[in-house]
């Protein structure tokens, strides 16, 4: 059990995991922050007067001041701007970037030693700026989009195969945008290999759905983004992070060579552990995966050389 997670931004992601988090018991504290006066005070006492109902124990603070996160083992970053049913995930680029800037200059003061699980969209980008703008060793850094995109695609597969989604088994590499890569061949579905279950031109939909997850629910909200599922998937990664057990999921990590892939925070499949990433896990690409995964890489470096901060 950690002593404390901290959430920057108490808006719908940001306080839908301290939500899932209280319920989970996975830390004794939480303290969630926000710009707007009364915002992060608001939903703290709104998720505490949860606990004799949920039964929880778990002491959840909202406040604007940053010395709160004070020794916190883990700092999830969602500050920022959701994007509109017109903006794609690169438009929210320069005005998200200045938020991640000011956000990731406190954390490097007032919580050093944490680990660091970024949100804010563009996914890629935001958890570079985030190392550059700490200077935290790169292990500690670990942004959060393959989580949310395999487990939209074990959605979609279980409703098709009519299994339950956690008898299915996927992955979904690269960047966290149109670009992204799910792997055909890694979808399982109670061990059987979903291609022999699901008919080609089925599985290529069901793809294309997982690549415009995110987009279909901005189109039917019409205000804001997904969140009950992001949030799920961080609170996946801190229960990953606490059992740092070899459990494979994706996530955007920075890669020093595998799978040819050099200074760039990507998706790619990877184990956990309470430093961070405790292993980048190499798993056999065919050619097109492979060249999927470099174009996906090369898309969000040139994105991270057009910021202008
Ligand atoms: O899988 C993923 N990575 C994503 C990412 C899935 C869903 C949402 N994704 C992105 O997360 C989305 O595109 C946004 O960039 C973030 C946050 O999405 P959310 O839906 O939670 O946005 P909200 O509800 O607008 O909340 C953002 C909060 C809001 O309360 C602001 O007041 C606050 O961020 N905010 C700040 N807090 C602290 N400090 C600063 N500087 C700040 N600026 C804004």
């Amino acid at each position: 059990m950690f002593k404390k997670i901290s959430v920057i931004g108490a808006g719908q992601v940001g306080s839908t995991t301290a939500f899932i988090l209280a319920q989970k018991k996975l830390c004794n504290e939480i303290v969630l922050i926000d710009v707007v006066e009364g915002t992060a005070q608001g939903k703290a006492l709104d998720i505490m007067q949860c606990n004799s109902l949920l039964d929880f124990e778990t002491k959840i603070i909202g406040s604007n001041d940053y010395s709160l996160i004070k020794d916190s083992e883990i700092v999830v970053v969602t500050a920022g701007l959701a994007r509109s049913p017109t903006m794609t995930r690169e438009e929210l680029l320069n005005k998200n970037a200045g938020i991640i800037k000011s956000v990731c200059e406190k954390i490097k003061i007032f919580a050093p030693n944490s680990v660091l699980i970024m949100i804010t969209n563009p996914l890629d980008v935001m958890t570079w700026l985030a190392w550059k703008t700490t200077g935290f060793e790169t292990k500690k850094i670990i942004g959060q989009a393959g989580v949310l995109d395999s487990a939209r695609l074990k959605t979609f597969i279980g409703i098709e195969t009519k299994e339950s989604a956690s008898e299915i088994k996927a992955l979904v590499l690269g960047g966290h945008g149109d670009s992204m890569l799910a792997l055909k061949n890694e979808i399982k579905v109670n061990g059987k290999k979903a291609s022999d279950l699901i008919n080609e031109n089925k599985l290529n939909e069901i793809i294309k759905r997982t690549v415009n997850g995110g987009g279909e629910i901005v189109e039917l909200l019409k205000t804001g983004s997904a969140y009950y599922a992001p949030a799920a998937s961080v609170v996946k990664m801190i229960e990953l992070i606490e059992k740092e057990n070899d459990e494979v999921i994706a996530c955007s990590v920075y890669c020093t060579g595998e799978f040819g892939l050099q200074d760039i925070f990507i998706g790619v499949p990877v184990k956990l552990c309470k430093n961070g990433v405790k292993e980048i896990v190499e798993i056999k690409l065919n050619e097109s995966e492979l060249n999927a995964l470099h174009n996906s890489a090369e898309k969000y470096k040139k994105i991270i050389e057009s910021l202008k901060i």
